[in-house]
């Protein structure tokens, strides 16, 4: 089973022996659970860069989904493995003695009631927040700049990474900081609830707190002291992400019938956990998750961190792999505003204005950043448009401008993916802009990689419930077994777009044409 708490709610996914799905249910946090007055699962605060939701939130979104699951006559008692995902970066702080609590639990009672007065902060940031500017920048004097943090940790200091909200939380909240003995992240709070106990955190949502020495995958005592006092002992270890952190509590074998042979696998985050449910192993396996912002995420083995793009984060499926992580806000909105000024305004337009253009624009180049994007940082929004020999031009030919935000998003994805290590072998692509043939063709052509297609929703809670079994695997063979090996048999994904190799000398030096006028903007 694969549980996943994201930001609006929390899912189930179960999985059989033959690797199937074969029960999905959730719980939508707003609509269920309107008593915590939430919106879209946080509560967004005056000063418009804070963002935090209450764990109780997710406990009793917890009770409920059980629940409502046990009232469908759900056969717990055949689950035999737990993983779970939650929304990355966000820390939950629990006062001394909730490990207690959570030891004890009358499963005559709903663990709502029981974990209450538990939090020594009752909302916690979620990696909405942005309120951290001063905890990064004293992060990045503490320990040499920002490329030294990246190098040390993965990322640059980010406002919504744990590391920063913490150091937040020490410094104006003191008391709440001194009475909270052990702080979790999402995920591993969860868990927490799972095994009745205070759980680890693994090396794929660790890294994402701007703690963790990225190559030990220990915390970085450096990056501790600049946090907060007596940090280690409140962060507990850092466990390989396929270990059997427990047996599952006897509160859900006692309430709801779960065996107590049920183990539960560490709880990872929900962009690691993607990568799980897409299979993305071996160095070079990328995925291109197209939606209101786009996403990248892949496998890699030598990893360069960098303080102006993306993050490396551990990789949940290999104990000593890495997974890059790059986030665009130019996505559907712009594709979709190209598409209706430029573009004949429906899909099947577009695709013909891909089909009658050629593939490299005769050289053109466009940029089209109608939100500040993060990747590269820019600030000011606007369309710029350069001819075959970079001179600014301001119009395209009829259909160009639909080939040139295609090609250029892809052309940043391959740049600032190869920028931190990311070397494309085969590509998934997911999200609503993935069931476009033409752009995924395009996208073949321009990375010079096969593209396949996944439609499975749930990707986190799916591959929450693919790392279970490896871990579960992994417990009962007593050998390290690669991911890969427990999937065996898993649906194979569909073959979408082959790559024209004739085309790598249009595209192999238009990326380098495309970094130059990049970084002229
Ligand atoms: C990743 C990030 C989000 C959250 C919420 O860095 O902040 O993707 O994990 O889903």
């Amino acid at each position: 089973m694969g549980l996943d708490f994201s930001t609006q709610r929390l899912k189930a996914t179960l999985i059989d022996s033959s690797l199937g799905v074969v029960h999905e249910s959730e719980i939508d946090f707003d609509r269920s659970l309107p008593e915590f007055k939430t919106r879209g699962g946080v509560h967004r605060h005056s000063d418009g860069l804070t963002v935090t939701a209450p764990p109780l939130l997710w406990v009793a979104a917890l009770d409920a989904l059980l629940d409502a699951m046990r009232r469908r006559r759900f056969p717990f008692k055949r689950v035999a493995c737990v993983s779970g995902s939650g929304q990355q970066h966000g820390s939950v702080y629990l006062r001394h003695g909730a490990d207690r609590v959570l030891a004890g639990l009358d499963p005559a009672l709903p663990l709502r009631g029981q974990l209450e007065g538990c939090f020594s902060i009752p909302d916690s940031p979620v990696w909405m927040d942005s309120s951290t500017s001063a905890q990064c920048r004293a992060r990045d004097r503490a320990l040499g700049g920002a490329q030294a943090v990246a190098a040390l940790t993965g990322s640059r200091s980010c406002e919504r990474f744990t590391g920063n909200q913490i150091a937040k939380i020490r410094s104006k909240q003191p008391e709440a900081y001194a009475a909270t003995g052990r702080i979790a992240l999402v995920s591993s709070f969860c868990a927490s609830l799972l095994i009745g106990d205070y759980a680890p955190i693994e090396p794929g949502d660790g890294a994402g707190m701007n703690l963790m020495n990225l190559r030990t995958r220990a915390w970085s005592p450096a990056a501790l002291a600049c946090t907060a006092k007596n940090l280690a002992a409140r962060l507990g270890a850092i466990v390989p992400s396929h270990t059997v952190i427990g047996p599952i509590s006897p509160w859900f074998a006692a309430r709801h019938g779960f065996s107590r042979a049920c183990r539960v696998v560490a709880f990872s985050g929900d962009n690691p956990n993607s990568l799980a449910a897409l299979r993305l192993e071996r160095p070079g396996d990328m995925a291109i998750s197209m939606g209101t912002s786009d996403t990248v995420f892949g496998a890699l083995s030598s990893p360069r961190p960098s303080a102006t793009e993306g993050h490396i984060f551990g990789s949940p499926i290999d104990p000593e792999g890495y997974m890059a992580l790059i986030g665009y806000k130019n996505g559907s909105l712009t594709r979709e505003w190209v598409r209706d000024r430029f573009a004949g305004g429906s899909w099947p337009q577009f695709e013909r204005c891909l089909a009658e253009t050629q593939p490299g624009n005769r050289g053109r180049i466009g940029f089209y950043y109608r939100e500040p994007e993060m990747t590269p940082p820019v600030f000011r929004t606007g369309v710029w448009r350069f001819d075959c020999r970079g001179r600014p031009i301001r119009r395209f030919n009829e259909g160009e401008d639909a080939r040139a935000v295609i090609e250029g998003q892809f052309l940043s994805m391959r740049l600032h993916g190869r920028n931190i290590g990311l070397a494309p072998r085969k590509i998934l692509a997911t999200g609503g802009a993935s069931v476009n043939r033409s752009i995924l063709k395009t996208m073949a052509d321009v990375f010079g990689a096969p593209v396949y297609t996944s439609c499975r929703p749930n990707s986190a809670s799916l591959g929450a419930a693919y790392r279970a079994l490896h871990g579960w695997d992994c417990a009962r063979k007593k050998r390290y077994v690669p991911f890969m090996e427990s999937l065996r048999g898993a649906p194979p994904f569909e073959r979408a777009a082959e790559p024209d190799p004739a085309l790598r000398a249009t595209y192999d030096p238009m990326l380098e044409r495309y970094a130059k006028l990049e970084r002229s903007i």
